[in-house]
């Protein structure tokens, strides 16, 4: 693909240091994007793209919103920036109560940052502080699971388990050992949730009687991983998980930076399966991805369990000089309104067996060896050619060539589009994804 006319000179791409990217790739064949509205991108010479991904699985509501933009200009016009260390503003206290009211079970306490990798640090640091409130400050040791992907922070690498994102990083955080990943063969072509793989969860036992339960303080998966390509939890699993936690007394921490917010057909994946981590880390559709936003959601008894000493005593130290930014909060509420008004986790939950149905269509076509999908996402694995990555990749550019935006993750393809989206549009996907497979055959 040459460069279109309108693009920058390759030279002028050269200052900013890609996060993520083949950077000398991409800047010798660039791909922009300049608007966004809707479920559409465009690139700077009018290219209409359709976003298969949402952006980075973040753009939930769709693109262009004017009611955040609304409340986001009414929020600088009123007040650009407030701290939150020993003061406060009223959206903070306004967020974190609307979100207590949606959150399932008891998890009524919200902790705000400003990403995803964030979030996961705090809940990592939320975890160690609450247990050595209690006395028992011996529980430090963490579990996380093979191919889970927690951001990029030294906690969130530590207990990732995605190989290219820890080798180049040293020794990490000490303390810390992996589940099994639970992608079995047996599973390959399942329609949302797999039926086996559940006893995975056991190794959690093994870990525990390798350690003690009393030097561990929290085991931290995503309930359905996304980065890695998307695979949704084995029937069982996250149930079986949670009683184990209950009965060594190990926290759970769910981080939900793609599946909450609808992504799965419910409010959060805690909510669809039915099981209430301690802890859930978000971020992503928290804010539309308008302004930078995560959290930490936390249940009561950790909420408790910190406010212990003098009453003058800071209970936790630790935050972020934009916690709760103004502007996040804004936007981030008046996302929870579009949210409510056009019902679009319900939309989420409807759409999803058309969008099964579609992505399944493509079973059978050259080199798809596994397609798997839960509410409004999908992963599609691709046979290797030669390198890991080098069909996936191909894939993808010709995707975009054709007009889709998707995720590629090695040889696997990944998809998640704004929940506004209809029917034809997810037709369009489809057919496009259809294209790009037999173009890299
Ligand atoms: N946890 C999970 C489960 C994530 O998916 C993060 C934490 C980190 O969030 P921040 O905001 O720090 O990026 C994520 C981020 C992809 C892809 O292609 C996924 C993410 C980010 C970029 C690309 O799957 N997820």
């Amino acid at each position: 693909m040459t460069p279109p006319k309108s693009v920058p000179v390759a030279n002028n791409l050269d200052a900013f240091f890609m996060p993520f990217t083949a950077n000398r790739q991409f800047k010798a064949n660039p791909r922009l994007l300049a608007r966004a509205k809707g479920v559409h991108y465009w690139t700077p010479e009018g290219r209409k793209i359709i976003d298969g991904t949402a952006g980075l699985w973040c753009v939930n509501a769709g693109h262009g919103r004017e009611e955040i933009k609304a409340a986001i200009v009414a929020q600088l016009d009123e007040m650009d920036y407030a701290p939150s260390f020993q003061m406060g503003h009223p959206k903070s206290f306004e967020l974190a109560a609307r979100h207590a009211a949606m959150l399932p079970g008891d998890l009524n306490h919200a902790f705000y940052c400003n990403s995803g990798s964030e979030a996961v640090d705090s809940a990592l640091k939320i975890a160690l502080a609450y247990h050595r409130a209690r006395g028992q400050g011996t529980r430090t040791r963490f579990i996380g699971r093979e191919r889970g992907y927690h951001g990029v922070g030294f906690g969130g690498i530590s207990v990732g388990g995605m190989v290219n994102n820890r080798k180049w990083f040293g020794a990490m955080l000490p303390g810390v050992d992996h589940l099994p990943h639970t992608q079995l063969p047996q599973n390959a072509f399942s329609k949302g949730e797999p039926e086996h793989g559940a006893h995975l969860a056991d190794a959690l036992e093994g870990i525990v009687g390798l350690h003690d339960a009393s030097n561990i303080a929290a085991v931290i998966v995503e309930p359905c991983a996304g980065s890695t390509g998307f695979l949704p939890p084995p029937k069982g699993y996250l149930k079986r998980l949670r009683e184990i936690c209950d009965k060594h007394g190990i926290l759970l921490i769910f981080d939900e930076v793609i599946t909450g917010f609808g992504r799965l057909g419910a409010s959060f994946a805690a909510e669809k399966f039915g099981v209430i981590p301690d802890l859930m880390t978000v971020a992503k559709g928290i804010s539309n991805a308008t302004v930078p936003m995560g959290g930490v959601f936390v249940r009561k008894h950790i909420y408790d369990g910190l406010m212990t000493g003098p009453e003058n005593a800071v209970e936790l130290f630790h935050g972020y000089t934009y916690s709760a930014h103004p502007l996040a909060c804004a936007a981030a509420s008046a996302v929870l309104d579009i949210y409510k008004n056009e019902a679009l986790f319900e939309r989420s939950a409807e759409l999803s067996p058309y969008w099964e149905q579609g992505i399944h269509s493509l079973k059978g076509l050259p080199n798809v060896t596994d397609i798997r999908n839960l509410g409004m996402a999908c992963g599609i694995d691709l046979a290797p050619e030669g390198n890991v990555g080098t069909r996936g990749y191909k894939a993808f550019v010709k995707a975009f060539e054709l007009g889709l935006m998707l995720r590629q993750s090695g040889d696997a393809l990944a998809m998640s589009p704004p929940l506004i989206i209809e029917k034809s549009q997810i037709d369009e996907i489809i057919e496009i994804t259809g294209k790009a497979i037999k173009a890299v055959a």
